[in-house]
């Protein structure tokens, strides 16, 4: 045999052994070191000889040399709803219907995960397909993503041959902690809770993002296959056996009553596990007798989901916090004993503005409802227990932040600080005028910000244009190389577009998609600030308020004076001619080397970075691709070495497509 596929398949069977004794037997041989250099050979070696590669190989954990294509999948045993109930009597009127038919039915209660049901393909015991319900009928194929998926198997210890599954992709709790943790740092977009990250994993274009992403699965029926089964619990207990994670602790009952006790139990349980459950699912275990039952035009019959309310705890109200927004707003905030919800730990909740807070007549001392309603912000439900004689709280009339008397505009439910030079709104200010999405200074966050603003080293965005690297050092935290790489960054940032720099500037209601509308329209900073209410009302998707808004902003001098400085340090004042943004390489990191056939290297990096992507120097394992043109050097060499993915200009411009 060849000695190239002896290798791999070595490489192949010691990768399997060393995986499980890490993830299965948690009682590793070898070190981190050592399994990542054995498994980037083997991504070297299938690099440079695909007709090597398998569907199972263990570099498909990773993810690394495909794309998803997310191609429609017809799915061949439709992908079903479930009815959804409320209430236990509703759960005893299905039981009533079912025994119409079936006399004596036989029960399986199951979790229902929070999650995206996905559908498995296995032939001859390799799965060869994965893919998103999408709406039952027709889904997407993400097999590259669900391949990344540690706990579903690439190959079944027995060749059955055929076998479709299919499951729950759910995000743990764990998982979710250290993503929102990761974006917050890398100031990404937050995901909103479990469920949604779990969803923005899957429908990645990169595989290598969804493997670090902590996704699991449970699964919990069997589509179709080649083995027969004759009830649904004996169906999970062959999956089980056959190595999938199934439906947790699932039971099964003959008396409607207990099952619904089981299904409270469920209930109860909610907060300590290690997943988001929405529910619980009742079902038919025969499947001859589901048969019988059928199905009505939207639903089966043998089948129902309970649904839970919302957790809801009582805590006791000890201060309300006010933040003083970007644009001046007050906001209150609920800090309150911390209280387990949903699987973690709250001891705050926003209170939205003083209507809110009369409306369920708060005051601090109370004793308040708090809920989780899917989302990481929770909210207060109500008073359960009002502190006798309190009065209901009311928002400060003066700016906690710099004591200027606060404005309630007409038709606004909020209290605004008027102040232009108050140092919260000032903090925001500079916090998003250097955010990802706006003038995308690496390395400017909150806290360095502070900092700043503390030292009394800026007072405005354009006096980070000014700061030196000896004016940094001193700063907390602040050593010689991140001063240099602080200094560099805002440096870069004056090369960002016009759009761009609208976005920064805070105007209030210009988020990022009207301020390209309006620099569509408006290329130049002058053209812009010569537009006036009328013509900028004229832009498509720019209605009067926002036209009044961006005039209003330019025709105020002290904002004037803010664009001339800004001017004056060098930034751009006009629209990119390039090609327009889109998130579409968000995640991925390129590396640049050798000419390419017709973009320059800072073209290449502009359009890159356009899209969301970002462009490193040097190739390390973070690297998603080596973007590389002729007489590419060492850069190349050091991605074959690493097996990190080699791409050429037209295959960037396929991504961006
Ligand atoms: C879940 C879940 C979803 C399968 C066939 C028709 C009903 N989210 O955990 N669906 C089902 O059952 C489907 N079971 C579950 N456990």
């Amino acid at each position: 045999m060849d000695q190239i596929l002896q290798e791999i398949e070595a490489l192949r069977r010691q990768l399997e052994y060393h995986s499980h004794r890490y993830y299965d037997l948690d009682d590793p041989e070898i070190s981190d070191y050592e399994y990542d250099q054995m498994l980037h050979r083997l991504m070297a070696l299938e690099d440079a000889h695909p007709e090597y590669r398998t569907p199972d190989s263990p570099t498909q954990r990773v993810g690394g040399f495909a794309q998803n294509t997310f191609e429609p999948v017809t799915h061949t045993v439709q992908m079903g709803s479930l009815q959804d109930v409320f209430s236990v009597e509703e759960l005893r009127d299905f039981d009533r219907r079912v025994r119409e038919k079936i006399p004596h039915p036989v029960y399986v209660a199951e979790m229902k995960i929070d999650g995206l049901s996905v559908s498995l393909e296995y032939e001859d015991g390799i799965l060869v397909r994965g893919s998103t319900r999408g709406d039952g009928l027709v889904g997407e194929d993400v097999t590259y993503n669900l391949r990344t998926i540690r706990s579903i198997p690439l190959r079944l210890p027995e060749p059955i041959r055929y076998l479709e599954v299919r499951g729950e992709v759910y995000m743990p709790r764990e998982s979710f902690e250290k993503v929102v943790a990761y974006q917050e740092e890398h100031d990404l977009p937050p995901f909103k809770n479990p469920r949604n990250a779990a969803a923005g994993s899957l429908r990645q274009k990169d595989p290598a993002i969804t493997a670090k992403r902590g996704l699991d699965i449970f699964v919990f029926n069997v589509q179709q296959s080649s083995e027969p089964f004759e009830s649904h619990a004996q169906s999970l207990e062959r999956l089980a056996q056959l190595g999938f994670p199934v439906s947790p602790e699932y039971r099964v009952y003959e008396d409607i009553e207990e099952a619904i006790r089981r299904i409270e139990e469920i209930g109860r349980l909610r907060g300590t596990l290690r997943f988001d459950i929405d529910g619980a699912v009742l079902k038919v275990d025969s499947l001859a007798q589901r048969q019988e039952l059928g199905a009505t035009a939207k639903f089966p019959r043998w089948a129902i989901a309970y649904k839970y309310p919302p957790e809801e705890k009582a805590t006791r109200l000890n201060a309300i916090e006010i933040n003083v927004g970007r644009t001046g707003a007050l906001t209150p905030t609920a800090v309150f004993d911390p209280i387990q919800l949903a699987g973690t730990t709250v001891s705050r909740a926003v209170l939205h503005n003083q209507d809110f807070i009369n409306e369920k007549g708060i005051s601090v001392g109370d004793i308040i409802l708090v809920r989780k309603a899917g989302e990481i912000i929770p909210e207060v439900v109500a008073v359960k227990e009002h502190q006798p004689g309190a009065p209901v709280y009311q928002i400060p009339q003066v700016c906690p932040a710099c004591g200027s008397a606060v404005v309630r505009e007409e038709g606004e439910a909020v209290y605004r600080c008027p102040n232009t030079d108050c140092p919260a709104q000032l903090m925001r200010n500079l916090i998003h005028f250097a955010s990802r999405d706006a003038m995308d200074i690496e390395g400017l966050g909150e806290a360095l910000t502070a900092a700043l603003l503390e030292n009394g080293l800026v007072a405005s965005p354009a006096d980070l244009y000014t700061l030196t690297t000896e004016q940094l050092e001193p700063l907390e935290r602040m050593g010689k190389k991140s001063a240099q790489n602080l200094v560099e960054a805002i440096a870069r940032s004056k090369g960002q577009d016009l759009a761009r720099l609208v976005f920064a500037l805070g105007i209030r209601g210009i988020g990022q998609r009207t301020a390209e509308l309006i620099c569509g329209v408006f290329p130049t900073m002058e053209e812009l600030m010569a537009a006036g209410e009328e013509a900028l009302s004229q832009v498509d998707g720019v209605g009067p308020v926002l036209a009044k808004s961006v005039a209003d902003y330019f025709a105020t001098p002290q904002n004037q004076r803010l664009i001339q400085r800004l001017r004056e340090e060098g930034l751009t004042m006009a629209a990119s001619r390039q090609a327009p943004r889109s998130d579409k390489l968000a995640g991925l990191t390129f590396v640049l080397t050798g000419t390419l056939p017709t973009m320059s290297r800072s073209e290449a990096k502009a359009l890159i970075e356009q899209n969301g992507g970002k462009a490193a120097s040097s190739v390390s394992k973070k690297t998603s691709y080596v973007l590389a043109g002729e007489e590419a050097g060492s850069k190349l060499e050091k991605a074959l070495q690493l097996g990190i993915p080699v791409i050429d200009e037209a295959q960037l411009s396929e991504m961006l497509k």
